[in-house]
């Protein structure tokens, strides 16, 4: 036994006894009985009737005396000191009694103390966890970040906090629908949060499902025992669109009067509370956006849509920490154009060539300016007009420019330089309201187009004679400069045999010969001559600088001697070779292609002769070294171009005959002395056929009937009488 006791009941004595065993057994050292002293009791809550302590009396104390916080439950035996519970302690409706102890003498007077006694109660499980709520609702946007809680939920239990039997775990029992593999939401089972699971945050979307209902349980004693207390509650989500959601493309108009900076579009994070924030990719020196922190995006000045017609930035949301709240937002912005830009037209000078006999209609030239505007827009269309001509003689429209193109044309064929020798034109380039004036389009008329003559030349003239002059303007009026004219022989002589000169005064061209001409190789040139203005074009300006002339050279033969192939012909021959013995051959052509024939000049000795016409040289007698040991001739040799007459003189070589296409006829009866001509000829010379003889053949009958005469002594009659 730890400890006697003197008068207890028969209930509180079982009480009591059972307590002394259970605390001798289970606390081993704890004294149940002791001097009054101040004291700390710890007593499990709920367990009825017992004895807690007893406190030993020391004379002159006979009695014991407790004061404080009873409360109906504890007291003390004052004969005994047995302090004990009359009940049932509960931790929840008193967590700590505190009562004051004294022992008294006889008389009762205090002997000792007051003593602080004090009891703690002990928790014991005995209240299951609560809900705030029967029911929760909460509302969850589409797209919300996984983790990131939208509700919480809430319960509480009446056991000690610092004891497992307050310790609560919160869990999601049922979803419905529940339509994935992995639940669309989650609790935190510690805080109650409840937030879209990875999955819910990519799967959640108000237009297949926007409500959900789950059954989230709470349990006690950190969920950890088979005989914790459960509670449970259903929690009702309706998913809603996403709030977060980019603009459709922003178009701002460039170059805006507004006062800046000018609410362009305003993002809504599903979040509350959180940062808004702008960002680029694209290096900009400046980012003419900003975003306030209600997420209303500013363009903070004004745009030029010539210096960047687009922009693109992330939107952000971030929470106080720093992290990222939403998925970056895209947002892109597209500048207007507005026509802020005037055409630009070339200022310098531009000039155009024309030739005098252009026919009307025909395209003289392209007249360009530029519009930074958006091309393919009414603000960079341009429209060309001409403002004025000078001189406006002989008409003052002579130039037509089409409008939409710039090409310019001519309306007549009345240019003509006695008139005037050259324009100059106003144009104005609008487009939809702002113009400029491309000034002084001088055109110059030119006639170097009219053919000159044909030249006809020797083909002995020298290399560098002038064979032609050309002027591109006109010889009588000065040079103005502006317009020096290069002249280029462009067709029909391939080997530069002629070149043009150009006189910088009067632009006058000068063809002369480069190289010697020859009728051999080449008889006749048509040349094709362009003459350009070298003036560098005006960027961007096109127009025709060149005009052409042609003419034809004809080149005459000149009767060139024939040229032998080698100026000394040498051989070497011993003095006793045989008389025609062929010793060398010379050879000579004629440019002209003449036959050539070959003689001997200064053969004094009669040594040689030579084959005239295959310049063959022969020994022509016997040699004699004694008499000359070299001996030198000239060879001639000289073009056939001489007709050969060879006058044959003429041999009888030719019969006569009869002119047998005339037959003499007579009447019947003949009256005598009639008669008729017999002619005859030969292909001889004259002189033989005036002795032409006549007879008659020799035969009885024909010498009886007819006779034959001459007549005149030339012609031969033949008569019959
Ligand atoms: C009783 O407990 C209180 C609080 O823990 C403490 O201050 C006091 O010293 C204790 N008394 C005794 C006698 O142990
Ligand atoms: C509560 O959640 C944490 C982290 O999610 C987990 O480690 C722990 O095991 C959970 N407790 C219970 C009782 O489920
Ligand atoms: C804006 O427009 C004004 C005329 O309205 C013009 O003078 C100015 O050059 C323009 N600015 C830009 C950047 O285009
Ligand atoms: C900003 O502009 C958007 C539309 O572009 C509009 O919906 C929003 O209400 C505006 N915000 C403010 C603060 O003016
Ligand atoms: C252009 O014509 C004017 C007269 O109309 C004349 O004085 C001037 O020299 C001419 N200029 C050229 C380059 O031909
Ligand atoms: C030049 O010669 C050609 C033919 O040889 C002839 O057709 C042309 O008319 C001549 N030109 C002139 C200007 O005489
Ligand atoms: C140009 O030279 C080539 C080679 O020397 C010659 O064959 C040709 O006939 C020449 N042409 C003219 C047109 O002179
Ligand atoms: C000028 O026009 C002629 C004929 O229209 C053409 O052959 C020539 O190439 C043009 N010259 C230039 C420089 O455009
Ligand atoms: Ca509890």
């Amino acid at each position: 036994m730890c400890g006697d006791s003197r008068h207890p009941s028969a209930a509180f004595l079982h009480s009591f006894l059972s307590l002394s065993q259970a605390l001798c057994q289970n606390l081993g050292d704890l004294h149940v009985t002791g001097p009054l002293k101040d004291m700390n009791f710890s007593v499990p809550e709920g367990g009825g009737v017992r004895v807690i302590y007893q406190f030993t009396s020391e004379p002159p104390a006979v009695s014991f005396r407790a004061t404080g916080e009873k409360d109906g439950i504890i007291d003390i035996v004052p004969k005994t000191g047995v302090l004990y519970l009359s009940g049932s302690l509960d931790w929840e409706t008193k967590p700590v009694h505190r009562l004051q102890v004294e022992s008294l003498d006889e008389k009762g007077n205090v002997v000792k103390g007051p003593y602080a006694v004090t009891i703690y109660v002990e928790d014991i499980n005995d209240n299951p966890p609560q809900f705030d709520q029967i029911k929760y609702t909460g509302v969850v946007r589409q797209n919300s970040r996984p983790g990131k809680p939208f509700m919480h939920v809430h319960a509480t239990d009446r056991d000690d906090p610092t004891t497992p039997h307050a310790q609560l775990t919160y869990s999601i029992l049922h979803h419905f629908p529940n339509p994935y593999a992995e639940m669309l939401f989650q609790i935190n089972n510690v805080t109650g949060a409840i937030s879209p699971s990875i999955t819910g945050s990519y799967y959640l979307d108000p237009q297949k499902q926007d409500t959900f209902t789950l059954v989230v349980t709470v349990k006690d004693m950190a969920g950890m025992t088979m005989n914790a207390f459960t509670s449970s509650a259903d929690v009702i989500i309706t998913v809603k669109e996403s709030l977060w959601k980019a603009p459709p493309t922003i178009r701002i108009q460039e170059n805006s009067t507004q006062i800046y900076p000018v609410n362009i579009s305003q993002v809504h994070s599903n979040e509350p509370g959180v940062i808004y924030d702008l960002f680029e990719k694209e290096k900009l020196p400046r980012l003419p956006f900003s975003i306030d922190q209600n997420g209303v995006i500013y363009v903070t000045d004004p745009l030029d849509r010539e210096e960047k017609d687009t922009y693109s930035f992330f939107v952000v949301t971030k929470d106080n920490k720093g992290e990222l709240v939403d998925k970056p937002l895209h947002i892109h912005v597209i500048v207007e154009d507005i026509n802020d830009n005037p055409p630009v037209c070339q200022q310098a000078l531009t000039v155009i060539e024309v030739q005098e006999n252009e026919d009307e209609g025909s395209n003289i030239g392209t007249l360009l300016a530029t519009d930074m505007d958006k091309e393919g827009t009414l603000n960079s269309r341009l429209q060309f007009k001409i403002g004025s001509q000078v001189p406006a003689v002989p008409a003052s429209n002579l130039f037509f420019i089409q409008q939409e193109t710039g090409i310019l044309q001519l309306t007549s064929r009345s240019l003509n330089r006695r008139i005037a020798s050259n324009y100059s034109l106003k144009v104005l380039v609008t487009d939809a309201g702002m113009y400029c004036l491309l000034l002084y389009i001088r055109i110059i008329l030119s006639t170097l187009a009219s053919p000159y003559h044909n030249v006809t030349v020797a083909e002995s003239l020298p290399v560098g004679t002038v064979i032609l002059e050309i002027q591109a303007t006109d010889g009588d009026e000065p040079a103005t400069g502006s317009s020096y004219i290069f002249y280029q022989v462009k067709e029909g002589d391939p080997n530069n045999t002629f070149i043009i000169e150009t006189d910088s005064e009067t632009n006058r061209g000068f063809v002369k010969i480069n190289k010697a001409l020859d009728f051999e190789a080449a008889s006749v040139y048509n040349l094709v001559i362009s003459a350009t203005n070298p003036e560098p074009l005006v960027s961007g300006v096109q127009y025709n600088s060149s005009s052409f002339t042609s003419f034809k050279v004809f080149v005459t033969n000149v009767d060139e001697p024939p040229v032998f192939h080698k100026t000394v012909y040498k051989a070497e021959v011993s003095e006793d070779i045989p008389v025609n013995t062929l010793v060398m051959t010379v050879e000579a052509y004629d440019p002209e292609g003449d036959t050539v024939r070959y003689s001997l000049e200064g053969d004094v000795r009669k040594w040689l002769r030579i084959n005239s016409i295959t310049g063959q040289v022969y020994t022509a007698s016997t040699l004699d070294r004694e008499q000359q040991g070299t001996y030198t001739v000239e060879v001639v040799a000289s073009e056939l171009s001489k007709t050969l007459i060879l006058h044959l003189h003429d041999v009888n070589d030719n019969p006569p005959q009869l002119a047998m296409d005339y037959t003499p006829f007579f009447c019947h009866p003949l009256r005598g002395g009639e008669g008729a001509f017999i002619q005859a000829a030969d292909a001889d010379e004259h002189s033989y056929y005036s002795t032409f003889t006549f007879s008659l053949a020799d035969d009885m009958n024909t010498r009886n009937n007819w006779e034959i005469s001459t007549i005149n002594g030339k012609l031969i009659k033949s008569n019959y009488q």
